[in-house]
């Protein structure tokens, strides 16, 4: 075994279980708007579902009557996340009848600190294009959780727009252990040429069949927040 594989195999057996993995249950009910508005309500605007345009499926929520950029359309997460632990989130959504605003997804929590807002992800979006909203989230409480709602807003007031499937990952329900315990066909190391560590790119044989592990960057490793991320899974 040459230094530079087995130095490879060092990273992925160690930075692999600093991954913050996420597993396959969404914590969301009905996350794509197939079972109509069931589990969502409107923050302070309407809200229903609407067959076309839709990012999957046959449905899609739609926020409308918006007076204000802070109106939209919500889903209670309360007892469903764990204080200290980070989550996975994701939406689709598209523009009404408008050429241009910004749609973010955020998380409005309220405990004994009080309330606070806190953005996950944000977007320039149009009517033309589905464009997806991506980012982590970290339950920190202080004393009692009372209100944890993920949200969508943004647009100027008047303009409605479309949300379709919504993923909160829970962060233990899958997860690296599984990854990092399964043979690995094939293995290479990409060197940048600067500013990142090494990337390996990896062939790993997992329970769902051969999945290629691409890209993976080496975020800071002495912060609390260490970790790696593989862009991209085949
Ligand atoms: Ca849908």
């Amino acid at each position: 075994m040459s230094i530079k594989y087995f130095c490879l195999c060092l990273f992925l057996t160690v930075f692999l279980s600093l991954v913050p993995s996420y597993g396959n249950t969404n914590l969301l009910t009905n996350p794509g708007f197939e079972s109509g508005t069931t589990g969502w309500t409107g923050r302070s605007c309407s809200i229903n579902t609407v067959t076309s345009p839709v990012h999957s499926g046959s449905s899609a929520g739609r926020a409308y009557e918006r007076t204000d950029t802070w109106q939209g359309i919500k889903q209670s997460l309360l007892g469903k996340m764990k204080d200290g632990e980070t989550y996975q989130i994701s939406g689709w959504v598209r523009l009404e009848d408008a050429n241009d605003g910004t749609v973010t997804v955020s998380l409005e929590q309220t405990d004994d600190d009080g309330t606070r807002y806190i953005n996950v992800s944000s977007a320039s979006v149009t009517d033309s294009n589905w464009v997806q909203l991506e980012g982590e989230f970290s339950l920190y409480v202080t004393g009692t959780l009372k209100t944890l709602d993920i949200y969508f807003e943004g647009p100027a007031a008047g303009i409605s727009f479309f949300v379709d499937d919504v993923n909160v990952y829970n962060p233990e329900a899958g997860g690296t252990d599984t990854m990092s315990r399964n043979e690995r066909n094939d293995a290479q190391l990409i060197e940048p040429d600067e500013g990142w560590f090494p990337a390996p790119l990896a062939d790993v044989k997992s329970p769902l069949g051969l999945m290629q592990c691409l890209n993976v960057y080496l975020r800071p490793l002495f912060s609390s927040r260490g970790s790696i991320r593989a862009s991209a899974f085949y």
